[in-house]
């Protein structure tokens, strides 16, 4: 089975559908591994223990994680279940950036970034990782979003294990279009 398909599924499952795959995620996001290889298994999809290795350890995005005992498995961020995550807070540097596309730009110009269905807006310490996020849908088009600023001003900042920084929205007066010199 190819792990592209199997990364996906394991996605829908982890983050947005877990009774899709005979799942239940506790309220950290956690869920067993082996209940993960009985629903590949229900599935039909053929997926042992090494396969799942695999896909936590090479995902291109670090998606998912094990426990320390290596009995749970879990997404790293992306839900839109409710799950509270414990990702610390942080103060984020001046500068985040955020990858979209044109066709999105007058909506977040005017309402700001919203983390559409997911729980939190995502953002990028560095501006080739936003320009691939940007990228998935079309041509890239870059905001720099004032992160600083904006935690100064009280909104909290979350990053995650794989250097994702999450925080609720951005509003627009924190936003700028980012124009390559
Ligand atoms: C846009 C992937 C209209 C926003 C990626 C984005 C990332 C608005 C889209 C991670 C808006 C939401 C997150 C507003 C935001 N009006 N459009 N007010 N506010 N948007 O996928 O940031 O493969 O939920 O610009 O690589 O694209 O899942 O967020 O285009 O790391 O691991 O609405 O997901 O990682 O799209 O991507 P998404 P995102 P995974």
């Amino acid at each position: 089975m190819n792990d592209v398909r199997l990364s996906k599924r394991l996605s829908l499952w982890l983050r947005h559908d877990p009774g899709a795959g005979g799942l239940a995620l506790d309220a950290q996001g956690w869920t067993e591994v082996d209940a993960v290889l009985a629903g590949f298994a229900q599935a039909g999809m053929a997926c042992n223990w090494e396969d799942l290795l695999r896909l936590v350890e090479e995902s291109d995005k670090q998606r998912f994680e094990l426990s320390d005992d290596a009995a749970r498995i879990r997404a790293r961020q992306g839900h839109s279940v409710e799950v509270a995550l414990d990702w610390p807070r942080a103060d984020p540097p001046d500068l985040l950036w955020h990858g979209t596309v044109e066709r999105f730009l007058p909506m977040i110009l005017a309402e700001g970034l919203k983390p559409m269905r997911r729980h939190h807006v995502h953002l990028s310490g560095d501006l080739d990782t936003a320009t691939r996020v940007g990228q998935r849908r079309g041509t890239a088009v870059i905001l720099a979003v004032r992160a600083a600023a904006l935690a100064k001003a009280g909104r909290d900042f979350f990053l995650t294990s794989n250097g994702v920084w999450l925080t609720e929205q951005v509003p627009p007066a924190f936003l700028e279009p980012w124009e390559p010199k």
